[in-house]
């Protein structure tokens, strides 16, 4: 092969089979970032990008921060791998430490993941375990929440309630069912904040529990606040009960806390915010700012304390992965936690929610606006569906966005921001001015 032939090679688009994308739409008009610093990314024709969703809700403290530059770099010329069965290394330990004193409740104890699917798996797997060694092996059945998301895999999936993203692929995982969504209730359209009425959706678990009687209940799984449907909020008192339900039941409460975790609703955790302990949480994303794959799930002490029986040579738990808390994710996240602690991140969403709010509401009588919806640094612009082209009016929007140099994330109808926490209020005002600018033409 010639190197005109390697080159045109690599930059041919055809090989690469992307990720919930348009593959086609996309391959005939690629939009390609070769850089990124604090709020901005770099594109191919040299144009700037503001970063409106922290990538894809994961770079909370912005682009190309030195301390987790430095860190990678130094660990990858100390020690790339770890076998991460049977060895440790410090760096493991260093960081579950760390998170598990950033937990509130009983969270003490953490396993490490790859990503957000795979800290479901995981959480998922630990719940039915958990009750199995406890003598209660009838509790095997998950309940998730429609319009939820909880990753890829096949159990996230199955308590997920993403009709496309299920659709495809049979039968799932049986033993599965959900709660109602707490989306679109007409009294709390364009609500500041939390939203006042549907706490009483809750109840619906009650309903779940009287048809399958709650003895064969293990795990309920919810996102404290769903962000892929499209940033739903849940109602106030609305967690509150469902964990009265599941503790009247001895149903573990897991919190998929896998975009609301490391800052994003001006807490360091949605637990924080809501003031609601779940029995499990599973994080991703910003664990490591996005720069390394990595998820942590936290579990209380008492359900790691129910694993540790038995002959003491045993493996307690049949569960991990090669990557699991490698030293380079955990290099990664140290060097992240760092960064949110010297720059207060974690806080900083609360103290600009209010700024962000105003702006969010200031796009109420535009055209097709039929509902706003906003958390610390969280917000949601639903639009009116084109009749007969679904999601069209919304990506016209990203795609406009993007020729304008703001990069946003829409779902549905609904576009969804979720920035960097570095943002400052010129961003803010930046980002509100260029989306009231498209939506005041857009078809
Ligand atoms: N749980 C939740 C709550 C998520 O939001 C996952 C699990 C899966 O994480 P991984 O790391 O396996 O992708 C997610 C992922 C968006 C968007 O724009 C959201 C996610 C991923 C990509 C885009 O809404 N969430």
């Amino acid at each position: 092969m010639s190197a005109l032939e390697a080159n045109q090679k690599a930059n041919d688009l055809e090989a690469y089979w992307m990720p919930f994308t348009a593959n086609r739409q996309f391959k005939a008009n690629p939009r390609m970032v070769v850089g990124a610093d604090g709020m901005f990314f770099k594109l191919s024709d040299g144009r700037d990008l503001m970063d409106g969703i922290a990538g894809l809700w994961c770079c909370n403290a912005g682009h190309n921060r030195p301390r987790i530059v430095e860190a990678i770099q130094k660990q990858a010329a100390e020690l790339d791998y770890a076998p991460a069965f049977q060895m440790g290394h410090p760096k493991q330990f260093e960081l579950a430490s760390r998170l598990a004193r950033m937990m509130p409740g009983d969270l003490n104890k953490v396993f490490f993941t790859n990503s957000g699917s795979e800290s479901v798996e995981t959480a998922l797997k630990m719940a039915i375990a958990y009750h199995r060694a406890r003598g209660e092996g009838h509790r095997t059945r998950l309940i998730g929440r429609e319009k939820g998301y909880h990753g890829v895999n096949f159990g996230g999936m199955s308590v997920g309630g993403m009709p496309a993203n299920r659709k495809m692929f049979g039968s799932l995982v049986n033993g599965v069912d959900h709660l109602r969504h707490t989306h679109g209730l007409e009294e709390n359209r364009f609500s500041r904040g939390q939203p006042a009425h549907g706490a009483w959706l809750a109840d619906d678990l009650e309903r779940l529990c009287d048809l399958h009687d709650p003895s064969t209940i293990a795990a309920v799984i919810v996102e404290p606040l769903a962000g892929s449907a499209g940033v739903i909020l849940p109602p106030k008192g609305y967690l509150e009960r469902l964990r009265e339900i599941c503790d009247k039941h001895g149903i573990l409460l897991i919190f998929d806390e896998v975009i609301t975790a490391y800052g994003r609703l001006g807490t360091p955790f949605a637990a924080n915010y809501f003031d609601v302990i779940p029995d499990i949480t599973t994080t991703a994303k910003a664990l490591a700012n996005g720069v390394i794959p990595m998820g942590a799930v936290f579990v209380q002490d008492k359900i790691y304390d129910a694993f540790m029986q038995g002959p003491e040579n045993m493996v307690e738990f049949f569960h991990g992965y090669t990557f699991s808390g490698n030293p380079m994710a955990c290099a990664a996240a140290l060097g992240t936690l760092d960064t949110y602690e010297e720059d207060g991140l974690l806080t900083r969403g609360s103290e600009l929610a209010s700024y962000w709010e105003d702006a969010v509401h200031s796009l109420k009588d535009l055209p097709n606006v039929i509902d706003l919806r906003n958390m610390g640094l969280i917000a949601g612009i639903e639009l009116e569906g084109i009749p007969g082209a679904p999601t069209k009016r919304a990506f016209d929007a990203f795609l406009q966005a993007y020729d304008k140099g703001l990069l946003i994330r829409t779902t549905g109808d609904t576009i969804a921001l979720s920035p960097p926490l570095i943002i400052e209020k010129s961003h803010i005002d930046f980002a509100f001015d260029t989306i009231r600018d498209i939506l005041k033409t857009l078809d």
